[in-house]
């Protein structure tokens, strides 16, 4: 995927409304969109379906699909259906959970992002122990898109080191999380902004900024 100054909006606002205002005032910067469950259980999975009329841009749709096989084709089928240009799936429900989301992409000529590691400090718990298999796995199964954090620089350059440098890492985490794009960039290929774009009082000047913070 093209991901546009190396950053992704995440689009985490509650209505339509609201949305196209903020991806509005950064659209001459931004071309990949992340829609994930405030939007779309706000607004319907339709609001895929408008950013990506409005914008002409990648729509990620980040719903961390992670059920059975079956269920999962299901999810991914709707999502791609309504526009989205790839979907994010968890890695810790194995391999065949991840396959059927594959087989969908592959049907709809889209992409699946592989989530391996989270950013928050919970996910230290039970996440950390096994997301280096969760990578690994991705690997085996032939996957070229990750998800991996940007609040733990080192767990990040692991997860790089497995899944190697021909693939493709997004990683969350950025500005209110406490992560720094540039440090990030080091080893990821785009990084995702939420808050610190869509809560500011003037989104095109926070994004300029990264955008001079990633040159540096
Ligand atoms: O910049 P923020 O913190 O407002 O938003 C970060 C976005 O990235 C938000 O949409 C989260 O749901 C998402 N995210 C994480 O913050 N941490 C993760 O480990 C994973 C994701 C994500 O995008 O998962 C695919």
């Amino acid at each position: 995927m093209e991901v546009k100054n190396k950053i992704i909006l995440a689009l985490d606002v509650n209505t339509m409304e609201s949305a196209m205002k903020i991806a509005g005032k950064v659209s001459d910067y931004i071309n990949t969109i992340k829609i994930g469950y405030p939007l779309a259980l706000a607004e319907g999975l339709e609001s895929i379906t408008q950013i990506k009329e409005e914008f002409d841009c990648n729509v990620i749709a980040d719903f961390k699909v992670a059920d059975i096989p079956e269920t999962n084709s299901k999810i991914a089928d709707l999502t791609f259906n309504a526009g989205a240009d790839a979907v994010i799936v968890h890695g810790f429900v194995g391999n065949d959970s991840v396959e059927a989301c594959l087989e969908s992409a592959e049907d709809h000529g889209k992409d699946v992002f592989l989530l391996t590691e989270m950013s928050h400090p919970g996910a230290s718990r039970f996440l950390k122990g096994v997301s280096e298999d969760i990578a690994a796995m991705g690997v085996e199964m032939g996957i070229k898109n990750y998800v991996a954090p940007a609040t733990k620089l080192d767990r990040l350059e692991k997860i790089r080191n497995i899944v190697g440098n021909d693939s493709f890492i997004i990683s969350p985490g950025v500005g209110a999380q406490g992560g720094d794009a540039a440090k990030t960039l080091r080893f990821a290929d785009a990084v995702i902004v939420g808050r610190s774009i869509y809560l500011a009082e003037d989104p095109e000047n926070v994004v300029k900024s990264i955008i001079d913070g990633i040159k540096l």
